[in-house]
C-alpha cells in the first residue's frame, strides 16, 4: 500500500544546494516524489553558532514501512557523507520523517509525527508548501501551528538560488561563448573581406 510521507531534508556543511539536490534524486528512488517545497535558508536552532541551513520538504508516495523507509533514509545520509558526531551538530544532509501519512510511531529509534515538527518553522513552513492539507494523527491541520512560530528567521529562496545556480552556470562558460563569438566574427569578417576584393 502507498503512503504519503513527508521528508524534511536540512544542511549547512558544503555545498547545501548539491546535498539537497542528490538527496532528492534518491529519495526519488524509494517513491514518487509527489511534491517539492521550495528551499529555505533558515537560522540554525539549537547552536545559533552555526552556519544558516538550507531547508526544504519532500512529499513521497511509498512502500516502505516506516522503519525501512527510516533506514533508507540513514543510508542517503551515510553515502552523502553526513558524519554523527553530536546531536544538532553541523551535517552534509540530515532526513527527517516529519510524518507518515496520519500515523503515530513512537518507539525506541523512531518518533512519528516528528517529535519538533510543530515548534519549528523551518519544517512547518515548507510542509505547508508542499502538502497544505497535511494533518497530524489528530486531525489538527499543520498549518495552525504556523503563527506560533513567526519569530524564527525563515527566507524562501528558491527563485534566488535557481538564478545564482544560471549565474554560476554562464560563468562557467563564458569563456567558451566569448571564444566562439570572437571566432564567429573574425570568420565573418574575413569571409565579407575576401567577398569585397573580388
Ligand atoms: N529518530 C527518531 N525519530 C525520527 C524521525 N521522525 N526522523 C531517530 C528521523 N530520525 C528519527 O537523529 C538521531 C536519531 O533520531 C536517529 O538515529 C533516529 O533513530 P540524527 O539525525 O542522527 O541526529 P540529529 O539530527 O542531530 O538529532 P535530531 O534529534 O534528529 O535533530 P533534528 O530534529 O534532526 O534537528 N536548524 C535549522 N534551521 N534547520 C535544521 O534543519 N536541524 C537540527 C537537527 C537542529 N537545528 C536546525 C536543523
Ligand atoms: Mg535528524
Amino acid at each position: 500500500m502507498l503512503t504519503r510521507a513527508a521528508i524534511g531534508l536540512g544542511s549547512n556543511l558544503g555545498d547545501r544546494v548539491a546535498h539537497l539536490e542528490a538527496a532528492i534524486e534518491s529519495l526519488s528512488l524509494l517513491g514518487n516524489v509527489a511534491c517539492l517545497s521550495s528551499w529555505y535558508e533558515t537560522a540554525p536552532i539549537g547552536d545559533s553558532a552555526q552556519e544558516p541551513y538550507l531547508n526544504a520538504v519532500a512529499i513521497i508516495e511509498t512502500e516502505l514501512s516506516p522503519l525501512n523507509l527510516m533506514g533508507a533514509l540513514h543510508e542517503i545520509e551515510r553515502h552523502q557523507g553526513r558524519e554523527r558526531r553530536e546531536r544538532w551538530d553541523s551535517r552534509t544532509i540530515d532526513l527527517d520523517i516529519l510524518l507518515y501519512g496520519r500515523l503515530s510511531i513512537s518507539d525506541d529509534e523512531l518518533v512519528v509525527p516528528h517529535p519538533e515538527l510543530t515548534a519549528r518553522r523551518f519544517a512547518l513552513e515548507p510542509l505547508v508548501e508542499a502538502w497544505p492539507d497535511a494533518a497530524l494523527p489528530d486531525g489538527t491541520f499543520i498549518e495552525t501551528f504556523l503563527p506560533n512560530v513567526q519569530d524564527q528567521s525563515v527566507e524562501r529562496i528558491e527563485t534566488l538560488q535557481r538564478t545564482q545556480d544560471l549565474y554560476k552556470d554562464l560563468s562557467r562558460w563564458a569563456p567558451f561563448i566569448v571564444f566562439l563569438i570572437v571566432g564567429l566574427g573574425s570568420v565573418l569578417v574575413w569571409w565579407g573581406f575576401g567577398i569585397f576584393l573580388h
